[in-house]
């Protein structure tokens, strides 16, 4: 489609948002206009398989009618009342979401990022109230290469260069150890004053590294034994994302958490985003037992947004989709066939040395090193052909598709990831 001055359309949107927007960040050369279930449209009306799924925040699929029906309906009735006043949603949702994750209360906040922030206060007060810690004096321990969020206190414990630079000064209380390394955690629990383990189940913008299939439940005792909140960050691996409801399931694709499953290790602070909602709408939160989340009293933490009416309804319809569709389960099917086409596909080129992930999150290594512009220019011709995703760091490209994809589908898409890597020249 022709426009002023003989750019596409696309051009001309694509120098709007150069001209006028932050450069906070460096999308691929596509400019977006629908989504459906697992496809995408381009202003030019080109479809794409969406392997991004809005990094794991549109697990249902793009615009999910009974989501965003929940969403129209809402919004025509009672859009938001601040938590100055009750309304007639939240406590509803209140019971639901607590009821489906197993815990006593939920504090409701909007994006992953303040939900994590939620998640360190809480832990914090917990640990001096509760605890007894000194003062100002609480630890809390995080991993090396770990990604929680953009605000100042959750890059203070960031070893990304990009994510800090120039963003000081930081917020102290953090300590930092490698992933998937339980004696560096007792190592530093010895230390006497840590309030809290904050870990990602599955390291998502690291590069979709998978820990030792104990490590979870080893940290979780460890907790116990130090008196340590175990906190489980599942804002990208939550809402079945990883072939089960949460990735601290275990091996269980039940859709709703079950203690009964061994493998389940039930965090004491659980934090969901993205999926919460389906992509339809900002909806975080907080999850924990009575004895942790009542030491928050009132006037002591909140936001405007946070457990609004249309963020009320959308997360219960979104939980929904997730058993009514079985979408962890789907997801731990199409995940095992991902990752054997995958290693198919490698064992006929030398461009791509590993796959790794767990149900439908998972990442593909190139073979170049990691300042090389080989993964970016690989999902430049995986967009050309029709698909969509995105490098994570350097040399990684992560694969997850929504997760109401069919098996038709997904072998659809692994076609066209094969044709690219075969066909493509350094
Ligand atoms: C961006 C990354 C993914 C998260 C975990 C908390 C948050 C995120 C485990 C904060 C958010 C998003 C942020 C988004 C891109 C995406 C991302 F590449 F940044 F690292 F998924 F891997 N915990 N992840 O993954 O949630 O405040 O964004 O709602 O910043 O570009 P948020």
């Amino acid at each position: 489609m022709e426009t002023m001055m003989g750019n596409s359309l696309a051009e001309n949107l694509i120098n709007l948002e150069d001209k006028f927007g932050a450069h906070n960040y460096h999308p691929l050369p596509v400019v977006l206009a629908k989504g459906n279930g697992v496809h995408v449209w381009d202003v030019e009306g080109k479809k794409y398989y969406d392997f991004l799924s809005a990094y794991s925040a549109v697990n249902q699929g793009h615009c999910h009618p009974k989501i965003v029906g929940a969403m129209i309906e809402q919004a025509q009735t009672l859009t938001l009342t601040s938590r100055a006043f009750y309304n007639s949603v939240l406590g509803e949702y209140e019971q639901f979401v607590t009821n489906y994750f197993g815990f006593d209360k939920v504090l409701p906040m909007n994006t992953g990022a303040e939900a994590v922030e939620t998640a360190i206060k809480l832990c914090r007060k917990w640990a001096y109230e509760k605890k007894g810690l000194a003062e100002n004096q609480a630890q809390i321990v995080v991993c090396e290469n770990n990604f929680h969020g953009r605000t100042t206190t959750i890059v203070s414990f960031s070893n990304d260069p990009d994510a800090q630079n120039n963003f000081g000064p930081f917020t102290p209380g953090f300590l930092r150890i490698p992933y998937d390394d339980v004696n560096a955690l007792e190592e530093v629990l010895k230390s006497g004053n840590v309030a809290g383990f904050l870990v990602e189940p599955i390291q998502g913008e690291a590069g979709v590294y998978v820990p030792n299939e104990k490590y979870l439940s080893e940290c979780k005792a460890l907790c116990e034994k130090y008196d340590v909140l175990f906190i489980a960050d599942e804002v990208q691996t939550g809402i079945a994302r990883t072939g089960s409801l949460l990735a601290v399931c275990g091996n269980c694709s039940c859709e709703n958490k079950c203690e009964k499953q061994a493998t389940y290790v039930q965090p004491d602070i659980l934090i969901l985003g993205k999926a919460l909602s389906g992509g339809v709408y900002p909806v975080s939160a907080v999850l924990a037992n009575d004895e942790i989340m009542m030491v928050i009293k009132p006037g002591q933490h909140g936001s405007t947004f946070g457990g609004n009416p249309i963020a009320a309804k959308v997360a219960m319809a979104a939980l929904e989709v997730v058993s009514e569709e079985q979408l962890a389960l789907n997801a731990r099917k199409l995940g095992e066939l991902f990752r054997s086409e995958m290693n198919r596909i490698i064992s006929k080129t030398d461009l791509i040395v590993k796959v790794r992930g767990k149900g439908l999150l998972n990442a593909i290594i190139v073979n170049d090193t990691p300042d090389s512009s080989t993964a970016w220019n690989l999902c430049v011709a995986l967009k050309d052909n029709g698909l969509l995703a995105k490098p994570t760091h350097g040399n990684i490209i992560r694969f997850a598709p929504p997760l109401v994809m069919t098996e038709s589908e997904l072998l659809e898409c692994v076609a066209i990831i094969e044709k690219t890597i075969l066909e493509f020249k350094k």
